[in-house]
């Protein structure tokens, strides 16, 4: 199989790729990725020899257009993923979320008329919009769309234009929604790898409002797990969810990663909310489970948790050299 990666030199997609050049064999794997400041070659390092990293922009359609035209299979992981860049700035996101995800589903629409495509979307539970604390309910694929943040409706609009596309041209795609997944390789602007490079760095952790936010925690591999099996046995035009049942308050989460390192319990700071901050979300993954028969494997979350501060603790020469930038400018947030 011929797979295109857009997004494949990110966190997500960069373990994606990893992976399936590890477990795959039978897998040649083209990586497009434009190299935002999220974007690494470095996480590619050890599969560079097996794949093509081509740097080109998702919104290209020239580039678009032949990559897609020479594979089989899309899965689409490019895009702005951070919240706090999103208020700060949503131009960008409009850019490579919405009109990166136009340029590939025109791609595909082309290309599928001489031959099979076949696409996968990835999305974000935060296109739901927030839970209440305390409500028993979980997002479910029939949650109406309810997009809070720049970064949730640029996510939301690319979503609606997939199940257009493959409603009005045919376009042989798949979607998942997935919760907040955490792993090697996550860029530290993000919370869990912030507070352990805050702790190795000697900085402060901190802590957005009273750390009562509720996030569904789930590890990059289990993510990724799910997306190889909707790609090779989802029902084309669905919509899956993923999680873990990792439901866990952002105070719980910075305690635990201090215990884990050694600090004691009260070792952070509170720091200015974040603007308009999406209180909980939960996923209910039963369709997922029941139908395609996934399982995730790393549902231990201290021990995931454990074996990502070991992570960053070994490679400080990747992350090394982001974080005084990505601290500066939270200190201008006051963030
Ligand atoms: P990331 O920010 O670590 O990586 C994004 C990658 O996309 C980077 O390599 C970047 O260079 C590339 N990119 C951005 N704009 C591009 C463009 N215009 N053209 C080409 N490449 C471009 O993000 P991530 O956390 O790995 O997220 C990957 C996907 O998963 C995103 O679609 C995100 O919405 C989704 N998602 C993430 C999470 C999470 O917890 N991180 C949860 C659910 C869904
Ligand atoms: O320093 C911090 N302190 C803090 O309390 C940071 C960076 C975050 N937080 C809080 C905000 C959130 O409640 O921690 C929680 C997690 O924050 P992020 O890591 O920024 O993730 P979130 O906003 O939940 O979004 C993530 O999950 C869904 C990804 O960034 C998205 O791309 C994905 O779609």
């Amino acid at each position: 199989m011929r797979l295109l990666v857009t997004g494949g030199a990110g966190f997500i997609g960069a373990n994606f790729v990893r992976n399936a050049v590890r477990e795959r064999p039978d897998v040649r794997v083209t990586v497009l990725d434009s190299l935002t400041y999220a974007g690494s070659r470095e996480a590619l390092a050890d599969v560079d020899s097996a794949i093509r990293l081509v740097e080109g922009d998702i919104t290209d359609g020239a580039v678009v257009g032949k990559l897609v035209a020479d594979s089989d299979a899309v899965v689409h992981f490019a895009a702005e993923t951070h919240v706090d860049n999103a208020l700060a700035d949503p131009e960008p996101f409009v850019h490579s979320n919405v009109l990166g995800t136009f340029t590939i589903l025109e791609a595909v629409r082309h290309a599928s008329s001489s031959k099979a495509v076949r696409l996968h979307h990835i999305s974000t539970d935060e296109v739901y919009g927030d839970l209440a604390l305390g409500d028993p309910g979980r997002f479910t694929e029939s949650t109406p769309y309810n997009p809070s943040s720049p970064y949730s409706s640029t996510k939301a609009a690319a979503d609606l234009l997939v199940r257009a596309w493959v409603r009005s041209y045919g376009v042989a795609a798949t979607l998942s929604n997935c919760s907040n997944n955490y792993g090697p390789f996550q860029h530290v602007e993000k919370f869990i790898p912030r507070q352990i490079t805050n702790v190795l760095t000697g900085r402060r952790p901190k802590l957005y409002g009273t750390g009562a936010n509720v996030r569904d925690w789930i590890h990059v591999d289990d993510h990724n797990s799910a997306v190889w099996r909707i790609l090779s046995h989802g029902a084309i035009g669905r919509t899956y969810l993923i999680g873990a049942d990792g439901e866990r308050d952002n105070l719980s989460v910075m305690r635990m990663i201090l215990r884990l390192m050694d600090r004691s319990p009260d070792d952070f700071d509170h720091v200015v909310d974040r603007a308009g901050h999406d209180l909980r979300y939960a996923i209910d993954a039963t369709p997922l489970r029941d139908e395609l028969g996934w399982q995730p494997a790393r549902t231990d979350f201290e021990t995931g948790l454990r074996d990502t501060i070991a992570w960053y603790r070994e490679n400080q020469s990747w992350w090394g050299p982001l974080k005084d930038a990505v601290e500066t400018t939270y200190e201008e947030r006051r963030q």
